[in-house]
């Protein structure tokens, strides 16, 4: 358990004191609205941008710290839909419906947060300011910069189309609108081959692009359509951008076993670029070209990236995330900003059990420098990812900073690169149920159970 409440070491803190910072806010906010009388401006003490997985943990357990009243938190968020994204493989695998894996967003707010409905269009550091679509302009004393990042289906030549066309049996887990398609290509496909994609590069879950290969795969083989010994009449091939099958060493050794015992062809270094009828065409490393392969069935996983907004802010590092120290979550160059989530730079796999464990680090780390305080507060990269091998099993890949494992259940003598019934319970059953029941609400902390 997490202890409740916050405690800082004593000492003076790198960032200006509330009462300083805000005074100056409200002089810059008051001097621009006469500047420009149609601008309504704001203040709040702490700003939090985005309303996702790691938005909504961190504004909860920041007013849970009982230290803010009405409006003192404001969220900035355009959706209307909050997702359980880490379930859209269950949907792929035909085990949940994408519509109880979502709830609207402005019912799981608290209504102590001030909510605007909208996106952020710039990012103004230098005036503790943030402006919002409609032009408005909010001010803050801490600002929590938390919008996830984008899904770029224009990066591959033909997806969009391909994903659009209800006949084509191309499809991905990594959007609401195409994960519930995953399993009718699934169920569709009777012989012929199978790809699935992983790109080079950043993306959420680096563990997903190959979990709905192993649900889609044992769905095939119970069907009595796929034999591991490749004499069957679907072939499975997994064409990755990557040189792995994973990027912690034990796990990858261990996937990479399953998927030779299972007869998976794996395309290593194979970066998707274009999709034309059956056709996908790969990049190859190192100016070797590009190669095209005949598929029947194409899961897809497009490149990601940052938002332009934050990409294009003083607050990106040169990758365009935002540029926080890696243990500290605080921002490199201001001292009143903070980030986690799939937006920030923290070296880590972008997964809402990272969340987990970011989230508390933000928060005490912020709440001292609000106090004037010094902190202590270290991430120390704590991500995981609960892999489906099959149906009723997962391996439960738990891992820091260095690629190091961090297994929670370590000390029961597990070995948790073995694939198991118990970690599939949690990832189907009790990860979703404690995600809306608690952790969007501010009260999870992930391997450390319940926070206080
Ligand atoms: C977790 O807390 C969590 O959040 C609800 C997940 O959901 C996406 C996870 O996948 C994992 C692994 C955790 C970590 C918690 C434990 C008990 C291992």
């Amino acid at each position: 358990m997490i202890r409740g409440g916050i405690k800082c070491a004593e000492g003076v803190a790198a960032a200006p004191s509330i009462s300083a910072s805000l005074s100056t806010t409200t002089k810059q906010s008051f001097s621009s609205t006469l500047r420009n009388p149609s601008l309504t401006s704001r203040d709040h003490k702490v700003v939090v941008v985005g309303a996702g997985s790691a938005g909504l943990a961190i504004s909860h357990q920041l007013l849970r710290s009982g230290q803010f009243t009405q409006h003192d938190i404001a969220v900035v968020d355009p959706a209307a839909w909050h997702h359980y994204q880490p379930g859209w493989t269950l949907v792929g695998g035909g085990l949940r419906n994408r519509e109880e894996l979502r709830q609207p967003l402005s019912g799981l707010m608290d209504s102590k947060l001030k909510f605007y409905n909208q996106g952020v269009a710039t990012f103004i550091p230098e005036e503790n300011q943030v402006t919002l679509d409609s032009g408005d302009r909010i001010g803050y004393n801490q600002l929590v910069v938390a919008p996830g990042i984008r899904i770029d289906y224009q990066s591959i030549q033909g997806l969009p189309e391909a994903l659009a066309d209800s006949d084509s049996l191309v499809s991905s887990i990594y959007g609401y609108d195409t994960c519930d398609k995953v399993f009718e290509t699934v169920r569709k496909l009777g012989k012929g081959t199978a790809c699935f994609t992983q790109p080079s590069g950043v993306i959420k879950c680096a563990g997903a692009p190959q979990k709905i290969m192993w649900l889609a795969s044992d769905y095939w083989r119970r069907a009595g359509l796929y034999s591991y010994s490749g004499d069957s009449p679907i072939k499975i091939s997994f064409a990755t951008g990557l040189p792995v099958m994973f990027g912690v060493p034990k796990y990858s050794a261990k996937l990479d076993e399953i998927r030779r015992e299972r007869g998976i062809e794996g395309d290593f270094q194979h970066d998707l670029v274009a999709v034309n009828s059956n056709t996908a065409t790969f990049a190859l490393p190192d100016g070797k070209g590009q190669v095209s392969k005949h598929f029947d069935l194409l899961h897809v996983v497009p490149k990601m990236g940052p938002h332009a907004f934050i990409k294009e802010s003083s607050l990106a590092n040169e990758a365009g995330f935002v540029d926080v120290d890696a243990g500290t979550t605080r921002h490199n160059k201001y001292t009143n900003i903070w980030s986690a989530g799939d937006a920030s730079s923290l070296p880590t796999s972008k997964t809402a059990a990272a969340i987990t464990s970011e989230a508390p680090v933000l928060v005490h780390n912020l709440l001292c420098t609000m106090a004037g305080r010094k902190f202590d507060t270290q991430y120390d990269g704590y991500t995981s990812c609960p892999l489906t091998t099959e149906y009723g099993k997962v391996l439960l890949a738990e891992f820091k900073y260095g690629a190091e494992p961090k297994e929670t259940f370590s000390w029961l003598g597990i070995d948790q690169a073995k694939p198991r019934r118990a970690f599939y319970h949690l990832k189907k059953d009790f990860f979703p149920w404690v995600y809306f029941k608690s952790m969007v609400k501010g009260t999870w902390g992930g391997p450390k159970g319940w926070l206080k």
